[in-house]
């Protein structure tokens, strides 16, 4: 008789604190999930540095997980349930789990946003009901491809006798449509597209870069300078490295990047310059804090992230990395 009252008052309650507050217990403290493919990557750290900022000003706890793969990213969410963590953000490593991660996020009962890179369905659409921030890819791709055009032209360099290195990672869409901006004003610019060699990466890091461009270069010897362009810094410096392997060195390579983080900065404080001409900055503090803004009010106020928003890039060189970081606040 007593448990009987007792999980009747229970049940009372649970439906009283589900019908005032939709999205979690008033008194239940947030936690919220940062998920992220690549942790080892200065542009990831600095994603989680930034949402940590955000954890500090509400209030709320932050979890950061790294998850190279998709067994872990299922763990990974499971984990979080485990932890009464409300929601999570996330980087996936592989755009085609969306289905799974969707799926799982929903069993699991946890707030769903990705970050950077967006899920796609089985038929390879975006899927949309998922709230994402990503970079506005074609333009920025855009924007790497005319600073090449515009240092080759400085340069004084025959388009002829130059090969541009496209280290391509097909398979995720921001990474090919930041690629195929940088080929689209490249060629805008005059550039032949026959002088264009995909070297495709197994992964989006230095080495797996150094790699294929190493064999794209070997492959092509009769090019007498080099431009290189990819989805991130760490592509561009794997060009860069296998180039002056090949002894081209700053006066025949003109490699921008994507990302402006650590690895650009390093690049640039270097005592001489080297291939590594540029990057396009963007903002690891968009990213981080502004998502983790915008899920810490859906929990809270259940107040919907935008379904879409696409952030914008700055080139930055030797000569302005610093100022330019500064006027983006960062
Ligand atoms: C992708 C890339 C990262 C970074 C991010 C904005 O996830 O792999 O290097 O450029 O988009």
């Amino acid at each position: 008789m007593k448990t009987k009252i007792a999980l009747g008052l229970r049940a009372l309650a649970v439906a009283l604190a589900m019908a005032s507050a939709p999205t979690f217990a008033a008194d239940e403290p947030i936690k919220i999930g940062f998920v992220v493919k690549q942790a080892e990557e200065p542009w990831f750290q600095d994603e989680w540095k930034y949402a940590e900022q955000a954890a500090k000003e509400k209030g709320f706890t932050l979890v950061k997980i790294a998850a190279p793969d998709g067994g872990t990213v299922l763990t990974a969410i499971d984990n979080l349930k485990s932890q009464h963590a409300q929601g999570f953000i996330i980087c996936t490593p592989d755009v085609k789990l969306g289905p799974s991660i969707v799926a799982k996020a929903k069993i699991d009962n946890l707030k769903l946003m990705t970050v950077d890179d967006r899920l796609i369905d089985g038929s390879g659409k975006p899927i949309e009901a998922v709230p994402h921030m990503g970079i506005s890819a074609s333009k920025i791709g855009e924007q790497v491809g005319q600073a090449i055009a515009d240092e080759m032209k400085k340069r004084g360099w025959k388009p002829e006798e130059t090969g541009a290195l496209r280290i391509s990672y097909d398979q995720l869409p921001t990474a090919k449509d930041r690629t195929d901006g940088a080929v689209a004003a490249l060629t805008a610019a005059g550039f032949p597209k026959a002088n264009v060699i995909n070297a495709p990466e197994a992964k989006t890091d230095t080495e797996n870069a150094f790699n294929a461009a190493n064999i794209a270069i070997t492959q092509n010897p009769k090019f007498k300078h080099w431009v290189a362009f990819g989805l991130n810094d760490e592509a561009v410096l794997g060009a860069v490295r296998a180039a002056e392997g090949r002894n081209f060195r700053a006066d025949n390579v003109i490699g921008v990047g994507i990302g402006g983080s650590k690895s650009a900065l390093n690049e640039f404080a270097k005592g001489q310059p080297t291939g590594f001409f540029g990057s396009v900055l963007i903002s690891p503090k968009r990213h981080g804090y502004e998502t983790s803004l915008n899920m810490y009010a859906w929990i809270k106020d259940g107040k919907a992230p935008p379904p879409l928003t696409l952030t914008t890039g700055r080139l930055i060189t030797r000569a302005n990395a610093a100022d330019v970081r500064k006027e983006m606040g960062l």
